[in-house]
């Protein structure tokens, strides 16, 4: 037993997670519920980490990478894709289209276009002032937190008790072009088993990636720990294994497990989740380590 159907999502996304619940009040599928509440947020152009409206990388192209996964562990992911509005919909295709599991940049976008994708501009006026403003120092430290909108990774726990998960983002602001993240690649940005729960993952892709960090949640979660243990101890492997820079970077996990029990951890104070198990979302403040 626990608090039962459940939908969570990185940083300040209610919106999104109370739409991804009204597909899971009316019986409707995990899958379809987070595919449903990443495309508010990838449509969104004031959030500038996701999809339409995203920062641009170095050469002022926004490019987007996402993932998505099942109950059944199928998964499908699309990296370096330019020009389509709701890369989570084009990783769903991969998956259910498909024999692959990810597809990138002009093989993705080519895919999409296929699959009636529109081809669309996503550079809004508001993310390339910032891309000219960032060209007058080039510098590339990561920000930490931006604005408390972020990359969307989200799960959803269905009345059925089945668990699926998806991640989208335009990655970090200013990347150098072609750089790829955690969030498409299974197990770094976006981990389900629906024999235990699922994880998804936030901040600096680079020390994600390292720690097969959601990959790594489930299976601490399979092994016993509560989703909040599971996140810590993927944080605190971060932090082990990155010296002093750890201070630098953000990095946070957010998990549920089959209970609809959930938990996230955070190096750096200021990582908020949201959380639906009724049509009214709440923002919760993640623990942390700093
Ligand atoms: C990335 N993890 O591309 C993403 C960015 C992110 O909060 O999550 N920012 O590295």
């Amino acid at each position: 037993k626990g608090p039962g159907p459940t939908v969570i999502a990185t940083w300040n996304n209610d919106a999104a997670v109370s739409k991804a619940w009204e597909v899971i009040a009316r019986g409707g599928r995990a899958l379809d519920a987070v595919e449903q509440g990443v495309r508010l947020v990838e449509a969104d152009p004031n959030d500038q980490s996701v999809g339409y409206g995203g920062r641009p990388d170095r050469e002022g192209r926004v490019t987007l990478d996402a993932s998505i996964m099942d109950e059944a562990g199928n998964c499908g992911a699309v990296c370096f894709l330019q020009d389509i509005k709701h890369p989570i919909s084009v990783a769903r295709r991969v998956m259910e289209e498909t024999p692959h599991v990810m597809l990138a940049g002009e093989g993705a976008r080519q895919f999409a276009l296929q699959e009636g994708f529109k081809e669309e501009p996503l550079l809004t006026e508001a993310s390339r002032e910032a891309w000219e403003e960032w060209k007058k120092t080039e510098s590339y430290k990561p920000i930490i937190n931006i604005e408390n909108h972020d990359t969307i990774g989200m799960l959803a726990l269905d009345q059925q008790g089945n668990v699926s998960g998806a991640c989208t983002t335009s990655g970090l602001a200013f990347k150098m072009h072609g750089r790829v993240g955690d969030s498409p690649i299974i197990g770094a940005g976006l981990f389900v088993d629906n024999e235990v729960g699922g994880a998804v993952a936030t901040g600096m892709g680079e020390a994600i990636v390292k720690a097969c960090g959601s990959f790594l949640v489930v299976e601490l979660m399979r092994q016993g720990a509560s989703p909040e243990e599971a996140c810590r101890e993927a944080v605190m492997r971060i932090v082990r294994k990155q010296g002093s820079y750890y201070k630098d970077i953000q990095a946070g996990f957010l998990a549920v497990n089959k209970k609809g029990e959930t938990g996230s951890f955070a190096i750096h104070p200021g990582f908020t989740f949201a959380r639906a198990r009724g049509p009214k979302a709440k923002n919760h403040k993640s623990k942390s380590y700093l």
